[in-house]
């Protein structure tokens, strides 16, 4: 994918796992999200709950194959070996995970992406070769106890200000009522967890966000 397909996948970005589906099918869950229009897909499984191992791969594999059959860019989180074992079309690191210069020479066919907190972190990761850049938590959330403090779309806008041009998506506590913020303080689009993962309708859930972010 080039920068400006990327750039068009991050509009509307499901990030999730079996633990953020409170109970329900994650198939379903991502089957009703792709129904509801999102643009890619980011298989996270991880705190309390996670699968592990043989089922976390065969779970991987069914919602590998769903984005697969829809056309939707599917990204594991984290772990390399994974994202190859599931042929995913890329990886999301943190800045605690390997150093994304070494992700981009191991992976280089993959889409990479990036958390980034400050522009000097979003620098660092362009020069590393990072596709795109996740940049959070935006407002409050509930999903990643370990998330860092909240930065809010104002850190967006910096990032820009300081000539960060990569794709890049806010993520944390977005809603429909808050992703245009997010939107227009210069990102491409919005990453969300419980925003579709905890409604009661997902597949209405990303059909309101997706309207809500043009
Ligand atoms: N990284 C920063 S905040 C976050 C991640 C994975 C969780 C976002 O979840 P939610 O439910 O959309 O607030
Ligand atoms: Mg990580």
């Amino acid at each position: 994918m080039n920068e400006q397909q990327i750039r068009q996948a991050l509009r509307l970005y499901l990030v999730m796992g079996s633990p953020n589906c409170g109970g329900a099918d994650p198939v379903r869950v991502l089957e009703a999200a792709i129904a509801g229009g999102i643009t890619m897909f980011q298989f996270r499984e991880k705190g309390a709950g996670a699968l592990q191992g043989q089922a976390r791969l065969a779970l991987g594999a069914r919602l590998r194959r769903l984005c697969a059959q829809h056309g939707i860019p599917f990204i594991v989180d984290d772990d390399e070996r994974l994202a190859l074992e599931l042929a995913a079309d890329g990886i999301h690191i943190g800045q605690e995970d390997a150093p994304a210069a070494a992700v981009r020479e191991r992976l280089p066919q993959m889409i990479v992406g990036v958390s980034a907190h400050d522009p000097a972190e979003a620098s660092a990761a362009m020069a590393a070769g990072a596709d795109y850049l996740g940049v959070g938590p935006q407002y409050a959330t509930r999903t990643k106890l370990d998330a860092r403090e909240v930065r809010g779309p104002a850190m967006i806008a910096r990032m820009r200000e300081a000539g960060i041009r990569l794709p890049l998506v806010g993520i944390g506590g977005i809603d429909a009522g808050n992703c245009g913020a997010v939107i227009r303080a210069g990102a491409d689009g919005v990453a969300v967890v419980s925003a579709i993962t905890e409604a009661r309708s997902p597949q209405e859930a990303a059909a309101r966000l997706l309207g809500a972010c043009l």
